[in-house]
């Protein structure tokens, strides 16, 4: 899908480990999944180098003598593109290159480039784009590279690309326009929201690292027909869609982009309309491949994401995947290491039943309609309970804030030590 000439691109990945350690995966982790990505995108991976470094250069990243060597290897091998494994800056990439001899492109921009690849629709067409610019404006300097060069890190076509050099002041005009049509996209999701919110929609939200079956199981669940494939970053447009139980109660369940270790910071930003979805979930369902043998520390790369973004509070639910490809004896480990895991197969349906049972008890068994007052110094309050709760209405009296709300049992408790006077509701 990305090389549109018979000959594959050929592509030289450099790993570098600066000493001390301060990475919590090791080098082979790191190397194998870099491989990945850039297979992913049809690019032949060729040869696989590791540098270590006791320091960084600020001009080049690795030594001098370390360029040269890859100079030598990427012109034996016949190389189209060199690949590190971190980022790099505009001066580092720039001075890399020059010596390299060939295309080097670091970590953000082979995402930048998987992504463009992927934005199917305008939002996240306009995501992307916003993204790249980003990314490319402080490359700018010196040298005038055309637009077209965005996306066309690994022979791609990203939507930003351009046949015209365009200047700074032009891509500032650009940013700004792509914001502001990003904020109209975030302004119509708020309407929706609202909507939902008032009919007192419970929201689960998928999340969990690349790859790991979000959309998989978005479709047995729902027959949403989301595209899935093996490919990484398959899914960057937030969907929703309604699941009805039998006994007629209805949730509401969104997809979303996939995260990844060290998730470049321009996506997180860019993405925000998207991720911001998640702010109001009821629920979390955290999706992990439990056949990537590296599981654990998927789990804790999404755990940091999910931090970052302030939604480590929310009640989140472990959804071990993909288990149609272990062995009975690894299931039965797993779940007494991790009792608290629902497994699952998307692909085969096996324990679907059982998630859908305890999805139902976490959002409808321990909720309780309450009337949450407080005083109007403490409005914090108000957006704690959108992140939190279900807020169904607000009255404002003289002297303190009503909120109407369906809140989880166990979050009644921190919510009276920030202050508030709970009154339960009969239903
Ligand atoms: N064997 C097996 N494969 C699965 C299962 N669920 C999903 N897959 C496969 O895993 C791959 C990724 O699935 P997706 O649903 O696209 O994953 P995703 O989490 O939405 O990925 P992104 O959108 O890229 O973040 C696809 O090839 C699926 O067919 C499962 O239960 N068992
Ligand atoms: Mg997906």
């Amino acid at each position: 899908m990305y090389n549109t000439q018979d000959k594959k691109e050929k592509a030289l990945l450099v790993v570098v480990s600066v000493k001390p350690e301060k990475e919590t995966w090791t080098e082979e982790e790191i190397a194998a999944e870099l491989k990945i990505l850039v297979e992913s995108t049809g690019i032949e991976v060729v040869e696989v180098m590791s540098v270590h470094l006791k320091e960084i250069s600020a001009g080049r990243y690795i030594g001098k003598g370390k360029c040269e060597e890859i100079a030598e290897l990427a012109q034996g091998l016949d190389i189209d593109v060199v690949i590190f494994n971190n980022n790099l800056t505009a001066t580092q990439q720039r001075n890399l290159e020059d010596i390299v001899g060939v295309k080097t492109i670091d970590r953000t921009q082979l995402i930048l480039d998987i992504f463009a690849a992927h934005a199917h629709t305008q939002e996240g067409a306009l995501q992307v784009e916003l993204a790249q610019l980003e990314y490319l404006l402080p490359r700018l300097k010196g040298k005038g590279i055309m637009l077209s060069r965005l996306g066309g890190g690994i022979g791609t076509r990203g939507p930003g690309e351009r046949k015209i050099e365009i200047d700074r002041r032009r891509i500032d005009e650009r940013i700004t326009r792509l914001r502001k049509e990003l904020e109209n996209v975030r302004k119509h999701r708020d309407t929706i929201r609202k909507k939902r919110q008032k009919e007192q929609v419970q929201v689960c939200s998928l999340v969990g690292y690349t790859n790991a079956g979000k959309s998989t199981l978005l479709n047995t669940l729902t027959g949403a027909g989301r595209e899935t494939s093996d490919s990484l970053f398959t899914t960057l447009d937030p969907v929703s869609r309604t699941f009805t139980f039998d006994n007629h109660l209805q949730i509401v369940i969104t997809d979303t982009v996939g995260f990844i270790y060290k998730l470049p910071p321009y996506l997180v930003e860019s993405f925000k309309a998207t991720l911001e979805e998640l702010q109001y979930a009821d629920l979390l369902l955290h999706v992990v491949d439990v056949s990537n043998e590296n599981y654990p520390k998927l789990i804790k790369a999404v755990d940091e994401i999910l931090k970052d973004l302030e939604l480590n509070e929310k009640h989140q639910l472990l959804i071990f995947n993909k288990i149609d490809r272990l062995s009975d004896a690894e299931i039965e480990r797993m779940q007494v290491k991790y009792p608290e895991a629902i497994l699952v197969s998307a692909l085969t349906r096996a324990n679907v039943s059982e998630l859908l049972a305890e999805i139902q008890k976490i959002l409808f068994v321990d909720n309780k309609t309450v009337w949450v007052t407080f005083n109007f110094a403490e409005m914090k309050i108000l957006d704690w309970l959108y992140r939190h709760a279900s807020v169904i209405k607000v009255n404002y009296t003289a002297e303190h804030v009503e909120v109407k709300t369906v809140i989880k049992n166990d979050l009644i408790s921190s919510l009276e030590k920030k202050g508030a006077q709970i009154k339960e509701i009969e239903r």
